[in-house]
């Protein structure tokens, strides 16, 4: 996905802890293969996590000590894709093109173990022995608000009750700053708490996860309508067909391409305090704004 070596190696990490985690030997068998059937699919991009490590690496921290965080992260944006695939959400069959986990298994299979990834992620988050106390529940702090109310589950609930609404610019980008950029936002804060970053430079790497959050959505709607333009020749794509209000419907393909462009540029302004620190969260801002379909 990204060009430096680092970002292979901690994939690699990612996925072995994320499998050592999983074990749970008095656990049913069944509920650690449908979170590993998602947690697992090829196609995952470990964005979140990535960052999370990256963050550390800028504050010149040991990414080792992040691995259970960001392990976590990704526990966190999984339950919430399975869930958000559900009949009684998104109701998507599909998922990086493979059954969704409630067609793969079946519904109450895909319910719980949503439920297990979020309980566990914060189970595995106080348990975390190679941070302090105050870290672990500064992590808790971070990672329960950012999934929270006025995080992930408060802009589903936006999203949902805005199908079929014609939602103005500003009310589109509150739902994406809880639902994408929230998440985004943690990353970096969490990076920050394990390398036990300055107040400072805490607020900077956060102000980064926002704008990358926004970036990310913009360019995941103009995907939307290009991939839909690759598959079936024409531009329906599925945001079209669920009358989602989208970036591209609001400021039309280009006017989101200038927008994506504008938010790179934002973001990359906004590590430069950092001086010269912050090369693997470059590389990341780079990659959300001019990554293929
Ligand atoms: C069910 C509480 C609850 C929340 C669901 C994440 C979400 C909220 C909905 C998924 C739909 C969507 C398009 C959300 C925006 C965030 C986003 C672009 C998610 C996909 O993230 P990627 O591209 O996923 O990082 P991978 O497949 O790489 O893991």
């Amino acid at each position: 996905m990204f060009l430096s070596p680092f970002f292979q190696e901690q994939r690699l990490q990612i996925d072995d802890h994320l499998k050592k985690l999983l074990t749970i030997p008095l656990a049913p068998p069944l509920l650690a293969q449908a979170a590993g059937y998602s947690l697992f699919t090829p196609g995952n991009k470990r964005l979140r996590p990535l960052l999370l490590l990256a963050t550390i690496d800028a504050l010149d921290g040991d990414t080792h000590l992040g691995l259970t965080a960001a392990c976590c992260l990704e526990m966190i944006h999984t339950y919430s894709l399975i869930h958000d695939d559900l009949p009684c959400m998104d109701d998507d069959d599909f998922r990086r093109g493979k059954p969704s986990l409630h067609k793969a298994f079946n519904e109450s299979t895909a319910v719980l173990a949503g439920d297990f990834l979020l309980t566990y992620a914060f189970e595995m988050l106080a348990q975390d022995e190679n941070l302090s106390f105050e870290q672990r529940i500064e992590l808790i702090q971070v990672l329960s608000k950012a999934s929270g109310a006025t995080g992930l589950i408060g802009g589903q609930v936006l999203d949902l009750q805005a199908e079929g609404a014609t939602l103005s610019i500003e009310e589109l980008q509150k739902i994406h700053r809880l639902k994408t950029g929230a998440l985004l936002t943690a990353a970096m804060e969490m990076g920050a708490i394990v390398a036990s970053a300055s107040p400072i430079d805490r607020k900077i790497l956060s102000a980064f996860g926002e704008t990358i959050g926004l970036a990310f959505q913009v360019v995941d709607d103009l995907l939307d309508v290009t991939a839909s333009v690759a598959k079936k020749g024409r531009a329906v794509s599925s945001d079209v067909t669920k009358q989602k209000a989208t970036y591209v419907s609001h400021l039309g393909f280009e006017g989101a391409q200038k927008a994506a462009n504008q938010l790179l540029d934002k973001a990359l302004a906004q590590l430069r305090p950092l001086s010269g620190r912050a090369t693997l969260l470059q590389e990341v801002a780079l990659w959300a704004v001019k990554r293929p379909a």
